[in-house]
């Protein structure tokens, strides 16, 4: 039996572009690089999420809690501001900070309907089942792809539409690709409809190095664990226990990198792309950038995109900020 058939309040989607990016054009000029890249979609299979969700819950990586208190304290006046609006989450993974959204939406809006988006379906699909268990009146559709995907595709808009984009996901973007991606947002968006984004703030060094650099080791093995994904998704032979996780602060772009440093010099084949690259000894692959921005740059480059800042939330230490913008006429 399909999820569909399980029950009616499941819509499922599965961006049909999905096998395209699976052609891998970025992944392949990301290679060719230098330094080389690695489009970081490829950290989040499904066992990368579940790394993930460990690293959430690391004593090292505050952003994490320090958003879920924010949302905690505020989630209400978010729904108050808004109003009644159809939620699409763009990168959902386990949706547990959404579960404050939505218990506080629940508590007004009788029709409430949550649109999770993620390319990891397994979490997908487990998350939407917790989900309409969890909400018995909830309309869930899950939609299985990339943000570009789904903003490219969303289902048209028949009401208030509120899009949220949590966990400082942003600043995985650079700002060019930020740019296009929030060129895109502001094209799903109908001028009123509403854009929540959570974001990293600078701050102290030591504290944005320490939270990559988890003392369990877990973010290395979810840096690594990219590679496993390449290795199994086109049949590749990159050797895991020959690369070295490499998390640091760059001053200059106010970004963490996370690169795997090559130990041995390599030669590493990806047989269903018959794409070959040789890796010296000392050379890096970036797997991550993570921004932390600067609030009233952020805001600005917001409202070029005609997204106004009505509310910024924060912590009292400062460390993360939960903005609720509107989409200009
Ligand atoms: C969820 C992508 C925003 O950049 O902090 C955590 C991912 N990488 N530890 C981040 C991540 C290493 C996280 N994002």
């Amino acid at each position: 039996m399909t999820v569909k058939q399980e029950c009616s309040r499941l819509n499922w989607i599965n961006l049909d572009a999905l096998e395209a990016v699976d052609q891998a054009d970025d992944l392949i000029a990301g290679l060719k690089q230098t330094p080389k890249t690695l489009p970081c979609r490829y950290l989040y299979d499904d066992r990368g999420s579940a790394l993930f969700e460990k690293i959430c819950d690391l004593p090292e990586y505050y952003p994490t809690r320090t958003e879920q208190a924010i949302l905690e304290q505020n989630a209400s006046a978010i729904a108050q501001m808004t109003g009644s609006c159809e939620l699409i989450e763009l990168g959902s993974g386990s949706s547990r900070k959404t579960h404050l959204l939505l218990e506080a939406y629940s508590q007004t809006d009788q029709s409430l309907s949550y649109c999770p988006v993620d390319v990891s379906t397994g979490l997908l699909r487990t998350t939407a089942l917790q989900l309409l268990h969890h909400y018995p009146t909830l309309q869930v559709c899950g939609l299985a792809g990339t943000y570009e995907q789904a903003l490219a595709q969303l289902p048209p808009a028949t009401r208030r539409r509120m899009l949220i984009f949590l966990g400082s996901t942003l600043g995985n973007l650079n700002p060019q690709d930020c740019d296009r991606f929030l060129t895109q947002v502001q094209s799903a968006l109908q001028p009123g409809d509403f854009f929540l984004v959570g974001v990293d703030l600078q701050k102290d060094v030591d504290l944005i190095e320490t939270a990559y650099n988890d003392a369990q080791g877990v973010t290395a093995a979810f840096n690594l664990n990219a590679l496993k994904h390449l290795n199994q998704q086109f049949e590749g032979n990159f050797r895991l226990n020959q690369f070295a996780h490499w998390a640091f602060y760059n001053p200059v772009d106010h970004q963490i990198e996370m690169h795997l440093f090559n130990l041995r010099p390599q030669f590493i084949f990806l047989r269903t792309l018959n794409f070959a690259i040789e890796l010296q000894i000392g050379e890096t692959i970036r797997t991550e950038i993570s921004r932390k921005f600067y609030l009233p740059t952020l805001i600005s480059t917001l409202e070029r995109h005609d997204l106004r800042s009505l509310q910024v939330w924060t912590d009292p230490n400062r460390w993360f900020a939960l903005l609720l913008c509107q989409r200009q006429a």
